[in-house]
């Protein structure tokens, strides 16, 4: 037997698995309860190009679990779809000069063919893109829900703008070093008038609910959303200001409130603009437009100079009564906490810095050790000048002080105890084009009105030929026929927004949709998503560990509150791959070592592509192209196709008859590789599906032959495991066995708990303290059985002759003794 020809194997398979269609899955065998479900998830791609190898690696594990729960009984949901709008495609558009449906739609197609070339069991019934006006109508209609139930809202406030996509950005769109996640711009500030989610709504419930994923979220995702939702205990406290209501502060550190000699605003918060006097304001001013140029991560930089001005106004410190001078500074950010601080430069370095560039006051209010040299401390210690006539802190260690301190100020009325949360509700609109549109009117008289249910979706008009690139403002806007409609509410003439929605917003929901795809009725349908959902394995990338992920547990608990679902976390488990790279290094164009997905198909064929990266390591872990070697997997594909040409009983002969010791390693594969897949062991699951092919060679060519009925019950496997993992090779198996296509159909093997006992133990028979025989038996076998077994033992029998048995104490497995 030579090999076969792993192309024609492509081209042979393809259309006979369009037709039978295995993967799609079956409402009603999960509804009645027939069967039990798994929904497996992998993230749908943005249409930008043709697949790449991180998408050949993530669909190759995906496809994995997904096959394998099929072969376990379960009713498996895996559908596929495109994340089809958003800035990527809109800035290759542009670049390419097309229209952006023309781009993504074309870009679809080539992504489709190639998913269908690789051979995934996806459910291609399901196939859905967020930019089809099928789609949209129901982000729109969600977005209206949300609305409605006070989640989604419209403010004015600085946000983070992106100057080179000319567009408002997500805090969480913003990576650590300051710039645009899109476009690696430096983000800047402005002050706008934009849509939000009220993503905080549940930032507790998403940190409590974490402590029961975190067992199944596998990979760094848990910190980082953790980190990102940024909880702080402390307090707010209110300081009095002649002329002003008073200002509050959030802060963490209530203990050292006799500390705080001055106080800042955020110079870009609008009370720092309140608060100036008329005397201040020029300076005041000029300060800000330098502020306004300058990105958060800058401002926050402790190294950073400690600016700022004075407002001209003083504040009474509540515990001590002290006048103390309210300054604007930049250091302080306008959106976190209240915008302002209280400044105690004892125990707070940027405080310490602030103080000493601009000759303000510094008291210690926490002791520190003796052989303190630094400046502001930090850490902990007992409390010091912290006494007025009612209350005194002193003495008290950190946590104490806190508890105290708030009592009183609680008592008082000058304070509260609170929690804070680093997280911001989600900023939604983008002033761009390819996204879809916000479906709210604005009147004159009415105000915002939400376009009627009836009216969905609002549609995005063509405008082919118009210019989309970034301006600042909307493109939509030009769309002036798109843009003048009569108000809903009064009839009156109208605008309609004209911001779109970020690409976020519609892979929140998409797992949603998968369940009723064509339904035009509904977004969703509730009993199926109670028969399927939550969502059992999800796998991505890490670098939506924040974004995405956060978001799809904010739209699923909103869902919750509306009551459409009942349950409210989205993905019960999650796993994050890692990436392909190559000669230890991420691939790019400016090192050139990218490697071409598309050569490696037409060079080793997509099974040996897929086996590599499944056998590479294990899934969480970076696989490096120049360490693998798909030949060397096309090789043992090769090996184990000959195993089925070779084999010579027929489909059905029963394998009880077959040789046992290649049984035994049938059944021990069976039985590890179900324990390595529960665990996405998959690696693990090749390099034994390696042995069965070499021990299965073995029985062949050495051992009992290409007849046994073992030969075959090992082949059979052999084909079953690699279905998982290289389907092209296993169909042409499975039909070489005799058996009808598809192997997806085969019926997964039952472990014969006989066959996965280790072989024999000597069990050593003495008659009056001597050694008169040996038995090989089972190491787990009974009492009586081995008693038994050695009573009929010939040696034994001889050695007693006759007389009469006394007594028998067994040892099972390894010690009988008999006293005649
Ligand atoms: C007084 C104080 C004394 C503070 C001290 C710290 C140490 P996290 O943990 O991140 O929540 N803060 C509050 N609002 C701020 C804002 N808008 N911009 C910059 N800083 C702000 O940090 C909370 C602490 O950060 C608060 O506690 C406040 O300073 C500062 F020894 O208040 B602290």
């Amino acid at each position: 037997q030579a090999s076969y020809d792993v192309h024609a194997v492509e081209e042979k398979w393809l259309p006979v698995w369009e037709r039978l269609d295995p993967f799609r899955a079956d409402d009603k065998a999960v509804t009645s309860g027939e069967r039990g479900k798994r929904y497996a998830l992998t993230m749908f791609p943005y249409p930008s190009g043709d697949l790449h190898m991180g998408h050949a690696e993530v669909f190759a594990l995906h496809d994995v679990i997904a096959r394998y729960w099929r072969f376990r009984g379960y009713e498996v949901l895996n559908p596929m779809g495109w994340d089809s709008f958003g800035l990527p495609a809109e800035n290759a558009a542009i670049r390419n000069d097309t229209h952006p449906a023309t781009y993504t739609y074309a870009n679809i197609e080539t992504q489709a063919e190639s998913m269908k070339r690789y051979g995934l069991a996806f459910d291609w019934s399901r196939r859905l893109h967020t930019s089809d006006p099928e789609y949209y109508k129901w982000t729109q209609w969600l977005f209206l829900k949300l609305r409605e139930q006070g989640l989604a809202y419209r403010k004015n406030s600085p946000v983070n703008w992106c100057p080179q996509d000319q567009t408002v950005l997500a805090n969480e769109q913003v990576l650590a070093d300051g710039t645009c996640e899109r476009c690696g711009a430096v983000v800047t500030k402005k002050e706008l008038t934009q849509w939000y989610f009220r993503t905080t709504e549940y930032a507790q419930e998403y940190l409590d609910r974490l402590d029961d994923l975190q067992d199944n979220w596998i990979g760094k995702v848990v910190n980082a959303q953790r980190n990102w939702i940024g909880r702080s205990e402390g307090a707010h406290v209110d300081f009095a200001v002649a002329g002003h209501d008073p200002i509050r502060v959030f802060t963490t550190r209530p203990d050292t409130l006799f500390g705080a000699t001055f106080m800042v605003v955020a110079a870009d918060a609008k009370l720092a603009a309140q608060l100036v006097t008329d005397e201040q304001r020029p300076a005041y001013e000029a300060y800000l437009e330098d502020v306004r140029k300058a990105s958060d991560i800058d401002r926050l930089a402790t190294d950073r100079p400690k600016t700022g001005v004075f407002l001209g106004v003083h504040a009474v410190n509540p515990v001590n009564g002290e006048s103390i001078p309210v300054w604007a500074a930049d250091y302080v950010l306008a959106d976190y906490g209240t915008g302002a601080i209280m400044a105690v430069p004892g125990q707070d370095q940027r405080d310490w810095d602030f103080a000493e560039v601009h000759d303000l006051p510094i008291v210690r209010t926490v002791e520190p050790p003796a052989d303190f040299e630094g400046k502001a401390f930090t850490g902990a210690g007992p409390a010091i000048n912290s006494a007025n006539d009612e209350i005194s802190l002193d003495g008290l260690d950190v946590d104490e002080a806190k508890r105290t301190i708030i009592d009183w100020l609680e008592a008082k009325g000058l304070g509260t105890g609170t929690v804070n949360y680093r997280l911001r509700d989600w900023l939604l609109s983008r002033q761009r084009y390819w996204g879809a549109p916000i479906p709210i009117i604005h009147c004159p008289v009415d105000g915002e009105v939400p376009v009627p249910e009836d009216q969905l979706p609002v549609e995005l008009p063509e405008l082919r030929g118009a210019d989309l690139k970034p301006k600042g403002t909307s493109p939509l806007g030009g769309a002036t026929e798109w843009v003048d409609v009569t108000c809903p509410a009064c009839g009156g003439p109208a605008k309609r927004d004209t911001d779109t929605m970020d690409t976020f917003v519609d892979s929140s929901w998409y797992f949603f949709r998968f369940l009723s795809p064509n339904d035009d009725t509904q977004a969703f349908d509730p009993a199926l998503a109670e028969a399927w959902g939550p969502v059992d394995l999800y796998i991505g990338g890490d670098e939506h560990a924040v974004l995405h992920l956060l978001y799809a547990r904010f739209f699923t608990k909103a869902l919750r509150d509306m009551g459409l679902i009942t349950w409210d976390e989205p993905f019960s488990a999650y796993l994050s791959q890692g990436k392909v790279i190559n000669n230890g290094r991420k691939m790019s164009k400016s090192l050139g070592n990218g490697v071409s997905l598309g050569e490696q198909l037409q060079e080793y064929g997509v099974d040996a592509v897929r086996l590599t990266l499944v056998f590479a390591s294990p899934p969480e872990d970076n696989i490096d192209w120049a360490d693998v070697s798909p030949a060397g997997s096309l090789k043992f594909l090769q090996r184990a196709w000959r195993l089925a040409g070779d084999v010579t009983s027929a489909p059905g002969v029963d394998p009880a008859d077959g040789d046992v010791a290649l049984r035994k390693v049938t059944h021990k594969t069976v039985h590890e590789a179900e324990q390595l897949l529960e665990s996405y062991r998959f690696n693990v699951v090749v390099a034994r599906t390696m042995e069965l092919v070499n021990a299965t060679r073995k029985a062949i060519d050495s051992g009992c032959g290409p007849a046994d009925p073992a030969v075959r019950e090992a082949t059979e496997v052999v084909a079953m495991l690699l279905s998982l993992i290289a389907p092209y090779t296993a169909e042409e198996m499975w039909e070489r066995l005799g058996h009808e296509p598809t192997v997806a159909h085969a019926t997964w093997p039952t472990v014969d708990p006989e066959l996965l006992v280790e072989d024999s133990v000597t069990a050593v028979v003495q008659i009056q303290g001597k050694v008169r025989g040996r038995l090989e038996v089972s190491p787990d076998i009974s009492e009586a059985d081995l008693e038994a077994a050695a009573l009929a033992d010939p040696d034994v029998v001889r050695a007693i002759d006759g007389r009469e048995v006394r007594r028998v104490i067994v040892r099972a497995p390894k010690l009988v003794n008999i006293v005649v």
